[in-house]
């Protein structure tokens, strides 16, 4: 029996998700079949569309009658759509994915978290970095004690979309709709990499800046106030005493979607490039420096799934694994992560580098 699911919202994430949902079949035989059983969304001329590109069965205009009918429920929708939906389809016991910030305040993510820990069943935060290989390579070699004991992480997350202040107004720019802006948009993914590889933030001190405070409506002659941030930077002390520094920008000119991690420890230091996915930086003699390892054959946790080793992967396949591991978890009843809790963790941390920047003081995550 194949696993129907149900995709709310069907942009940028749609596109993503849909398409990794079309590959699974072709390079991972071994995940569960899958059906493109229903696309959700508002306007009933660009989901119609949409659902034919994207290769969905059906169409609804209506959220609630879709969740207890379909296996998944995918919940692509801008953050303020992330808690209702998700809740209520959590409560007819279907497992939900959510893009990530997990929700737009701390509270919805709460109750989300919650929600998914009453209904016992997966829930995946899409954090898709987690499943570029190499990372999952970095974490490997962070476990197996190749860096020694960890000292430092540093995390920048760099684009440059708004830099132009004619850029149009949207619900990225307003706290009640987005919750925060890079801080959640870009840093949310920097953070849950810092506690995926090294440990959990404990404590912060955060800096939020807007540049440009008002922007224009498309098509229309008036502007919106922004009322998020357009950068943040944070000093963070992670587990057993790890120092991190995290940075994210829409306000980086040249830079368009430049994710870089770096961490050092006694024994050697990594760095990650998300411009340059399949490879891998790393340090082990000082003598030698930095070696660029290309991350393939062992080092390649899917390479069997898709090309000959140095025939290599994209942003998109990063979706490709996280759909294959989120829906084989759901399949067997496997624990999968990241799930509620782990987005719940990420949201803790961004909420405390926004109250930290309000009070001027370091805030401890609780
Ligand atoms: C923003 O521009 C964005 O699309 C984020 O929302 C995604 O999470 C990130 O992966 C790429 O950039």
């Amino acid at each position: 029996m194949s696993l129907k699911v149900g995709v709310l919202g069907y942009r940028f994430m749609g596109k993503a998700h849909a398409n990794a949902l079309a590959r699974l079949p072709m390079f991972f035989p071994d995940a569960p079949d899958v059906e493109r059983h229903v696309l959700v969304g508002r306007d009933e001329e660009a989901l119609t569309e949409a659902a034919d590109r994207l290769g969905f069965e059906n169409t609804s205009t209506n959220w609630k009658e879709v969740i207890d009918e379909v296996d998944v429920f995918y919940n692509l929708g801008p953050n303020f759509v992330h808690a209702e939906p998700s809740i209520a389809a959590l409560e007819a016991g279907t497992p939900v994915l959510s893009e990530k910030p997990l929700a737009a305040s701390l509270s919805d993510a709460e109750r989300m978290a919650d929600a998914a820990e009453s209904a016992g069943v997966p829930t995946a935060t899409a954090f898709n970095y987690r499943f570029v290989p190499a990372i999952r390579y970095a974490k490997r070699l962070i476990e197996d004690g190749e860096l020694g004991e960890i000292h430092q992480f540093r995390g920048k997350y760099l684009q440059d979309w708004l830099v132009d202040p004619e850029a149009p107004w949207s619900w990225r720019n307003d706290a009640e709709l987005a919750g925060s802006g890079a801080l959640g948009d870009l840093g949310a993914h920097t953070i849950d990499l810092a506690q995926f590889l090294v440990g959990d933030v404990e404590r912060v001190s955060g800096h939020l800046q807007t540049f440009v405070d008002e922007r224009p409506v498309e098509g229309e002659d008036e502007t919106k106030p922004v009322t998020v941030d357009d950068a943040y930077s944070a000093q963070a002390e992670l587990a057993g005493g790890v120092m991190g520094t995290f940075e994210a920008s829409r306000f980086a000119t040249g830079h368009k979607n430049d994710h870089t991690i770096e961490v050092h420890g006694s024994e050697g230091s990594l760095k990650f490039s998300l411009e340059r996915l399949n490879e891998l930086e790393l340090l082990r003699d000082d003598n030698r420096g930095y070696e660029t390892i290309l991350v393939t054959d062992e080092s390649d946790p899917y390479i069997d799934h898709w090309w000959p080793p140095g025939h290599v992967i994209g942003w998109e396949h990063t979706f490709v694994h996280e759909n294959y591991e989120f829906l084989s978890a759901v399949d067997s009843g496997e624990e999968y992560h990241p799930n509620f809790a782990d987005g719940l963790k990420v949201q803790t941390v961004l909420n405390a580098i926004e109250e930290s920047d309000e009070n001027g003081e370091w805030v401890s995550v609780e």
